[in-house]
């Protein structure tokens, strides 16, 4: 698949602020500073595209950011695990998360990130789990993959598989932003989740 356009289409705090239903979505869920707003960034060749930080906690609202004038969108969500969130904003955060998640017909899929030299964190198992139940897991990236050895990577997608409880026909796509690793099979399997019918 070739993304040959990319633009922010809509930022919302909440239902009212999303774009219409009428084109197929594909989001990004993962802790603060994983990387979500850094692959969109590599996936559509646009480095300014999606503001990037080296402080957690950038991303607060749901961006929507229109693919191929109007072929899909890919959805870059607020992270979470944030250690400076008050506990009102971590509350706003789980509703906003919950209002985008279960009330999104044209949602196909939620990729959930997790960085490659962490063991999956508390909160991205009860995230893949949340996926899992409704139906929008299956789909793994694992982030920063050049920060560590070719050997280390692959005991990291075992803990990954393991931590998250992984189906085994679940894709789990090492990327790095800095190699470019894996952004071409992400892209296909993008591809194929797009277009699909929905719910399966
Ligand atoms: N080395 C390396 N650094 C990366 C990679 N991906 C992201 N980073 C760095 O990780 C930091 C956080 O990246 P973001 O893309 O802003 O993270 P985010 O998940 O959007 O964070 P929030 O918006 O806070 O939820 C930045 O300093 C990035 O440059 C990667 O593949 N390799
Ligand atoms: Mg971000």
């Amino acid at each position: 698949m070739k993304i040959t356009k990319a633009k922010l289409e809509a930022v919302a705090a909440g239902a009212r602020q999303y774009p219409p239903e009428n084109i197929p979505e594909i989001a990004f869920a993962g802790r603060s500073n994983v990387g979500k707003s850094t692959l969109l960034n590599l996936l559509t060749g646009r480095r300014g595209l999606a503001r990037v930080s080296g402080s957690p906690g950038k991303t607060r609202t749901i961006n929507f950011y229109d693919i191929n004038d109007g072929q899909f969108r890919i959805v870059d969500l607020p992270g979470y695990g944030y250690a400076k969130l008050s506990r009102s904003q971590t509350e706003k955060w789980g509703k906003m998360m919950e209002d985008y998640l279960e009330h999104r017909p044209n949602l196909m899929r939620v990729i959930q990130l997790v960085d490659c030299r962490h063991d999956p964190s508390a909160q991205d198992v009860q995230m893949y789990e949340y996926l899992r139940y409704f139906g929008l897991d299956g789909v793994v990236v694992a982030t920063k993959a050049d920060k560590i050895s070719k050997n280390k990577l692959q005991v990291s997608e075992r803990a990954i598989r393991k931590g998250l409880s992984m189906a085994k026909d679940d894709i789990l796509i090492p990327v790095s932003s800095l190699s470019r690793t894996g952004v071409e099979e992400l892209k296909d399997v993008i591809e194929d989740l797009i277009s699909s019918p929905a719910g399966e």
